[in-house]
């Protein structure tokens, strides 16, 4: 038995401060087009995909709020909704969000999940958001998105779409196990994952070929110790002077790349993922039923003496 479902990741490249949406979903659509012809099922683009990465800024409210979305759909975004139905393939969005909740204006990195009909059937908000809230002159650039996104408030949800089980974390979230193991306790079988992250560290030295190999790292432990396919999607290249990681990446349930862009660019890569291809996993060493011992982990962070357990007084 086989369960294949056609993923691409739709790499981008830099995005100008003052690109228009319009131009970023002209792109998009080109890759989803050139993606359909490849017999994609599913297209998966990045975090934040419709802008430049704006958190690398100290900007006002009204400047920050330009790169939100308050409807999705909205008139920016339609087309690329329209073209998904039209091809029949569904698609993975980063966007930055504003929305009104409990009567006030709340802010989110977000990951939509599309079907091939054009609906939204999934939606997930960041939890893990990197970088600082206030202005550090000493970087060379900025991270804040502290500043700019609430922590999302959805938790971890998997859904069932594509004729399998899905799963969202976006970009800093992937370098968390845990982030990971809560999709795996769900069962997921396709964790679809977008990012934009420096090629450089902004604040300390870090070879960027450690920066890759941990990025790599990341999904690929991801994939193995859950059992799950992990579709890696960059916003890569030199954007607005700032040097942005590629190497998006489809990662099997053994943890194999199996494609990986090769610019860093606008680029689209393709695999056929065999949604089952995780089930000896999930069935053998990573059958969380028979072998992982939650009634240890407890103990081992008491004597550690790193994490009380919730409710104990120090
Ligand atoms: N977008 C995002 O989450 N990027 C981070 C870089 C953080 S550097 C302060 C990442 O984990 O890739």
């Amino acid at each position: 038995m086989s369960r294949i479902v056609t993923v691409a990741a739709a790499q981008l490249g830099p995005i100008a401060r003052d690109e228009p949406r319009a131009a970023v979903v002209a792109r998009m659509i080109a890759l989803m087009r050139e993606a359909a012809e490849r017999s994609a099922d599913l297209v998966v683009y990045p975090e934040l995909a419709l802008t430049t990465f704006f958190p690398r800024w100290l900007l006002d409210d009204a400047e920050a709020d330009a790169f939100f979305e308050a409807e999705m759909p909205g008139p920016e975004t339609r087309p690329l909704f329209d073209e998904a139905a039209a091809l029949g393939v569904g698609f993975h969005l980063g966007y930055a969000e504003l929305t009104r909740e409990e009567g006030e204006t709340r802010r989110f990195n977000t990951a939509i999940l599309v079907d091939k009909a054009g609906a939204v059937v999934g939606k997930y908000r960041k939890v893990h958001l990197p970088g600082h809230a206030e202005h550090e002159p000493e970087r060379e650039f900025q991270h804040l998105e502290k500043r700019y996104f609430e922590v999302g408030n959805l938790g971890f949800p998997v859904w069932e779409a594509l004729g399998g089980r899905v799963g969202m974390l976006i970009c800093n979230d992937r370098r968390w196990p845990e982030a990971f193991r809560v999709l795996g306790l769900q069962g997921v079988e396709l964790v679809l994952i977008g990012y934009n992250t420096p090629t450089l560290n902004g604040l300390a030295f870090e070879p960027p070929h450690r920066r890759a190999f941990h990025n790599h790292l990341s999904m690929q432990a991801g994939a193995y110790q859950n059992g799950a396919w992990v579709v890696g999607v960059a916003k890569a290249g030199r954007e607005e002077g700032v040097d942005m990681l590629g190497g998006s990446a489809i990662v099997s349930p053994n943890g194999e790349i199996v494609a990986q862009a090769r610019s860093v660019d606008d680029e689209v890569i393709v695999a056929a993922c065999d949604l089952d291809d995780g089930a000896f996993l999930k069935s053998s060493t990573f059958n969380f039923a028979a072998h992982r011992r939650t009634e240890h982990y407890g103990l081992i962070v008491e004597t550690t003496g790193l994490v009380l357990p919730r409710g104990k007084a120090p």
